[in-house]
């Protein structure tokens, strides 16, 4: 093949395989036509160092009207006071906030990253934890937030960040409770909605504009736009500290980054004009529906859900009474042509990368124009997946001796691809994926 087009014939594979596919990680969507439009536009070649009106290069007049076009949509669907739209993405993002809002060595308090928080918000693996003292609290085994060990945390502690958000919660976040939880201690309250943004900006989830004193969304999830974040500073955020948006500002840039993704900013832009649009609402409102029925449906084949079922875009597996674990499910399901991902559950007795759970969502299966009716059929499909995965050769997996258990998992991993069962529903999903094309 000509050395020029391998790259186009890689991307042509991917659009095949997502036409095909059923995308259910719960932070993946499909932005529309008009976003990618604006990411593959000329503005990606622009630098333009510094904020709108305040530059460190020449000739961004248009450059600076592209990103104040993007600060008030999201200033309007949010109701927030200030926005910083440049970072790059959410782990930047969060990084940003430390550094404006403490010095190294101040304590934080994140959501723990085996119940659901996120590797940026000062977990032992992430840079974060080198800098600031992070102390986590969990959630109970119904799924919620354990509000006894976080304000336990809190006063033995005194963080001066209070995080809520992460990668896997199926409740409603109870804003007023964390943000009353922050002023009786002092501590800034960060909300991360990067999840549920979509969700917040149709109303179909509280927003955290009146509890928080800063908000950090990436904005490819439910949000629907392109890859990047932005951190927006409230009211409230602004009556304690004043200097809060300047300092977010100067945290991004210069103390993190470079020249801002124009394009990136460009397609945030059209997104959160598209998340003002009368359809969003609708779309929002059936993301929960579908969530709500695939849990229904997967509860019917004795799926155990962590905190019983969904609320928002999410449902959170415990695998544990399937006798399989996350990594063999995610392999034996995306066999079958459906794409979900392994994920820790509360009080996991399994390592992160072979935990024993799985995380489904339906945001992008949502885009495409499914409804209940293909959700019970997704249930039951992932049922049979797993069922067809229990009958193979699942000797090995999970032995406390490394060698075997990797040498079980190399062997299933080629033979899962060849099992006639999941070949079987692997069709079926692709002729239910053809008849909902992607935007
Ligand atoms: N990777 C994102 C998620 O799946 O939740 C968070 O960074």
């Amino acid at each position: 093949m000509n050395q020029g087009e391998a790259v186009f014939d890689l991307i042509r594979q991917e659009e095949k395989r997502q036409k095909e596919e059923l995308a259910l990680i719960p932070s993946e969507n499909y932005c529309s036509s008009a976003v990618r439009k604006a990411l593959g536009s000329i503005l990606t070649d622009k630098y333009s160092e510094g904020y709108p009106g305040k530059r460190y290069y020449q000739g961004n007049r248009i450059i600076d009207e592209v990103e104040s076009l993007a600060i008030n949509r999201a200033k309007k669907v949010f109701g927030v006071a200030q926005v910083n739209i440049q970072p790059y993405s959410g782990s930047p993002a969060n990084l940003a906030i430390l550094s404006a809002v403490c010095q190294p060595g101040d304590r934080v308090l994140s959501q723990h990253l085996s119940m659901g928080g996120h590797l940026s918000m000062g977990q032992q693996a992430s840079m974060t934890s080198r800098f600031f003292k992070a102390f986590y609290y969990g959630l109970s085994k119904r799924g919620q937030i354990d509000w006894d060990g976080l304000e336990s945390q809190v006063r033995k502690q005194r963080p001066k960040i209070i995080f809520c958000g992460g990668t896997a919660f199926t409740k409603v976040f109870d804003f007023p409770r964390f943000g009353r939880l922050a002023d009786e201690s002092g501590a800034f309250f960060v909300a991360d909605i990067s999840h549920i943004a979509g969700l917040v900006a149709a109303g179909v989830h509280p927003s955290p504009a009146r509890s928080a004193h800063l908000i950090m969304t990436t904005t490819h999830k439910t949000l629907r736009g392109p890859r990047g974040a932005m951190i927006m500073v409230t009211a409230k955020g602004l009556k304690k500290d004043p200097e809060l948006g300047k300092k977010i500002n100067q945290a991004v840039f210069p103390g993190l980054q470079g020249g801002p993704h124009n394009n990136n900013i460009a397609g945030v832009a059209v997104a959160l004009n598209e998340a003002r649009a009368a359809g969003f609402k609708k779309y929002a409102v059936q993301i929960v529906k579908n969530a709500k029925a695939l849990a229904t449906s997967l509860k019917r084949y004795r799926f155990k859900l962590i905190g019983g079922g969904t609320k928002n875009h999410l449902i959170w597996i415990d695998l544990n009474n399937k006798k399989i674990d996350g990594w063999t499910a995610a392999w034996a399901l995306e066999a079958a042509g459906i794409i979900a991902n392994r994920q820790t559950i509360p009080f996991d007795q399994r390592s992160p990368y072979y935990p024993s759970g799985l995380r489904l969502g339906t945001p992008a299966i949502t885009t495409r124009g499914m409804k209940e009716p293909q959700m019970r059929l997704i249930g039951q499909w992932i049922n049979e997946g797993l069922e067809a995965a229990r009958k193979m050769n699942l000797e090995g997996i999970g032995s406390p001796d490394r060698e075997r258990d990797q040498k079980a998992r190399k062997e299933f991993k080629q033979a899962v691809f060849e099992n006639q069962e999941l070949r079987r529903i692997k069709k079926e999903v692709k002729s239910l994926c053809c008849q909902f094309p992607l935007p």
